[in-house]
């Protein structure tokens, strides 16, 4: 691929990327149409139900779009969905050239959105900056391939690896701009999953309340989504009180225990209550990744103690660590950050891959890879 063709699929790549906290359940994408050279029109999908980055970008290019190339980041549909295909729409217009990103992983368009094109006598190129716009959308292709959710896993932690004191008192470890780049992993998030642990110890909101100059492309407040907020509770144990069921957005609390006196109770707090395979110990985590896969849930963030975390990482459902690093030392009577009983030697340790490191205000943000997780993406961007 040539230089301004990489030029143009950062544009679209950019594009896409405002639509970051408001697409779910669909991908984030970008469209830019060039011709002669120079950018007559583009666009991008900013909310499922309305119009796809391919047509935003047609309308602002009008009878300009006849003969231009357009850089997509992901392969237009050709499928009836909430919103007509995009493939028609590029024919229509006389677009003479696509140059596509990344194939669609939805196995209504996978190639044939490209054969569609192809078909119509249209010059078809694909896989630009294939890490980039994967980046923007691992929950999609993970779900889409495998009708699971991709996982992350957010702690934090001081720089001697603790992240409650021996009390369980853990308010605030890390700084104002670390919790807000925290506001940002959870909008961008599906849903949040935490353990009936924290709910009891924190009584957590796990919201989203920054203000709307933190998410860069939403448009009003009123586009911001409340990820779905998941407690995990084999024995129905949630306070009906607790707060996050006061909170505006859906709370489902995934149970193993069917008492239907307290179901009843935190149905009446507007909980939404399933029960799921397991023991009375614990929810099975590969079970929980199915039935969320199966509600359409992309992207899915743990915030959690150290026992589901643990635990998250041992059954090897975790994709992404993201981990945020305070510069202050809480000493050995602290606790650690995961419960992972049964490691005894060198080889039995987790090893992982480091993605990205930076700075996040005064504390630092480590994002990680178990080795041996499969990659849609490699880690969080800026
Ligand atoms: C594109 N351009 O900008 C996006 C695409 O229900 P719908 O009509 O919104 O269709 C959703 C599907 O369309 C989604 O699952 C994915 O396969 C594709 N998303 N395709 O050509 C876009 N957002
Ligand atoms: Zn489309």
């Amino acid at each position: 691929m040539s230089r301004p063709d990489e030029h143009f699929m950062a544009r679209a790549v950019n594009l896409a990327r405002r639509g970051l906290f408001t697409t779910d359940p669909n991908p984030r994408v970008g469209c830019v149409l060039v011709r002669d050279g120079g950018i007559v029109g583009e666009g991008y999908h900013y909310r499922a139900g309305e119009p796809h980055a391919e047509p935003n970008a047609l309308a602002v290019a009008g009878a300009r779009a006849a003969g231009a190339t357009a850089y997509v980041t992901l392969e237009p549909c050709c499928h009836q969905g909430r919103t007509p295909p995009c493939t028609e729409a590029l024919i229509e217009a006389g677009v003479s050239e696509v140059v596509i990103g990344v194939t669609d992983p939805n196995p209504l368009v996978a190639g044939k959105g490209i054969r569609r094109l192809r078909d119509a006598g249209i010059r078809v190129t694909t896989g630009l900056l294939e890490k980039e716009i994967q980046d923007l959308n691992p929950g999609f292709a993970r779900r889409m391939k495998t009708g699971r959710p991709y996982v992350r896993c957010k702690l934090a932690m001081s720089l001697d690896g603790r992240t409650a004191m021996a009390s369980g008192e853990s308010r605030w470890i890390t700084g104002e701009a670390a919790r807000l780049d925290v506001q940002r992993l959870r909008a961008r998030s599906s849903a949040i999953v935490t353990g009936i642990g924290t709910v009891l110890a924190d009584d957590p909101s796990l919201n989203v309340r920054a203000p709307l100059s933190a998410f860069s492309g939403v448009r009003q407040a009123s586009d911001l989504r409340q990820p779905l907020r998941v407690i995990l509770d084999p024995g129905l144990e949630t306070p009906p009180r607790a707060r996050m069921l006061a909170l505006p957005g859906e709370t489902l609390i995934v149970t193993s225990r069917g008492d239907d006196v307290a179901k009843e109770r935190l149905m009446r707090r507007g909980a939404e209550v399933a029960l799921l395979e397991g023991g009375a110990a614990a929810i099975d985590l590969q079970a929980l990744l199915d039935y969320l896969g199966g509600r359409d849930i992309n992207e899915l963030l743990i915030e959690a103690g150290p026992t589901l975390a643990g635990a998250a990482l041992q059954a090897g459902v975790v994709d992404e660590l993201v981990i945020y690093v305070a510069p202050h030392l809480m000493g050995s009577e602290a606790r650690g950050l995961f419960n992972m009983p049964g490691l005894e030697r060198m080889r039995d340790r987790i090893d992982l891959n480091l993605v990205d490191i930076r700075a996040v205000g005064e504390d630092i943000r480590i994002t990680a890879r178990p080795v041996g997780a499969t990659t849609e993406a490699s880690g969080a961007g800026p």
